[in-house]
């Protein structure tokens, strides 16, 4: 397979041991994840979700072809996120053999040379979680430390961990409520629920720097708030308990992973608050999942966080674009690799860039959103490597990022 390359100038050379990878999630790929609250949502009676997750992508079963995929392509690292639910099905009641699940796919990893980032903590809950009272209950950093612990006896010689993915996403989550006629209403932040999620952070961190070997951080979903000018002091109001809280308690960890996709506009607006975000103006490229074509975002994302956490260690822990357009999603990349090497020019401390997604997966209530450098039959499971992915795993073998 030729790989198609876009019109570029140069490339940088990455710093020595630069991650070069993908990422995935496990309700997104595994398939059959019955124990989650997000699962009952789907199958519920009456959902508002439009496609539920079902088989997924069977990567359950078929995560040695993945990784293998992976490793052949050239890439060096993948990260995955274990599924509470299935380790933890009941409330203090620990599946063995779902925690050697997971520990056979991270010695699949490091049989195929990969470097294995592990997420604990991928938007998922195990039921009884959620019908206890998720965040909002008193146990709930307890609950968390205990399953940390747990997950400690298949970390071995896995050398990143990510605690929790994008927390500032599910503080809106948590907050959401469905509203029968107009739909799914976000209401904004609760400064309650972000706390409690940092406090899971924390205890989660303490018993990882205690049982050791590994680094730990976790994945802020950046979303480069950019103000209409005069509008900087409601931007950064409306940033902080979205974002800039989030980056904050990354001050003292090891990593901070960075996701970043599109920015968001910040201005006047006719609702109570007065200000909030922009439409996209006439004529933007939208991609798949309705999100502004805007590559640059990773670059304002790198250094926003550099400057909010002062410095501590980043890797790119999502990038891509929704597309059907595998040329586009090329030209995309090279695009937010362009604006991280400048990025890492101007100071950043960037140590790994690990690609959104792996496969085309479920995009939390629809397959329709094409994130993959791999293709996925929805019925055979079939995987279809995209030239995307030989690209991307070519820049890999070269450890070289383009300009473009
Ligand atoms: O699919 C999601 C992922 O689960 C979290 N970050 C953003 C991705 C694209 O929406």
């Amino acid at each position: 397979m030729t790989a198609f390359t876009p019109a570029m100038t140069a490339f940088t050379p990455a710093p020595d041991r630069f991650l070069w990878g993908a990422a995935t999630a496990a309700h997104q790929v595994e398939g059959g994840n019955v124990n989650t609250g997000h699962w009952e949502l789907e199958y519920a009676p009456g959902t508002t979700v439009p496609e539920p997750s079902g088989d997924a992508c069977d990567s359950y079963h078929r995560f040695p072809e993945d990784i293998g995929l992976l490793a052949e392509a050239g890439l060096n690292a993948y990260r995955f996120s274990v599924e509470w639910a299935r380790i933890e099905p009941e409330e203090g009641v620990v599946s063995r053999a779902q925690l050697d699940h997971y520990r056979r796919m991270i010695d699949t990893c490091r049989d195929r040379g990969i470097d294995p980032v592990v997420t604990l903590h991928h938007f998922t809950f195990p039921r009884w979680w959620e019908h206890d009272g998720g965040w909002y209950s008193d146990r709930s950093t307890d609950r968390f430390r205990r399953f940390t612990e747990i997950c400690t006896s298949v970390l071995d010689d896995v050398d990143r961990v990510i605690t929790i993915n994008e927390p500032n996403m599910m503080v809106n989550q948590t907050e959401a409520r469905i509203d029968t006629e107009n739909g799914v209403n976000f209401p904004g932040p609760s400064p309650y629920v972000a706390r409690a999620i940092a406090a899971a952070h924390h205890a989660s961190t303490e018993v990882l720097r205690e049982f050791g070997g590994v680094r730990s951080g976790w994945s802020v979903a950046n979303q480069v708030f950019q103000a209409v000018p005069g509008w900087e002091a409601q931007r950064d109001e409306w940033q902080y308990w979205r974002e800039d809280f989030f980056l904050e308690q990354a001050r003292g960890d090891d990593f901070i992973g960075v996701q970043s996709y599109l920015r968001t506009i910040i201005g006047p607006t006719d609702d109570a608050d007065g200000f909030g975000p922009q439409p996209w103006p006439e004529g933007t490229e939208r991609t798949l999942t309705g999100w502004e074509y805007y590559p640059e975002a990773l670059g304002h994302a790198l250094r926003h966080t550099r400057d909010v956490t002062g410095g501590v260690p980043m890797m790119v822990t999502e990038n891509g674009i929704a597309t059907a357009d595998d040329r586009r999603r090329i030209q995309y990349t090279t695009g937010a690799l362009s604006a991280m090497a400048e990025a890492m020019a101007d100071g950043c401390d960037v140590r790994g860039y690990l690609h959104w997604s792996l496969l085309d997966n479920y995009e939390w209530g629809s397959f329709h959103p094409t994130f993959g450098l791999i293709a996925v039959d929805r019925d055979t499971f079939a995987r279809t490597p995209k030239p995307s992915l030989a690209w991307l795993g070519g820049l890999a073998q070269r450890n070289v990022i383009p300009r473009a």
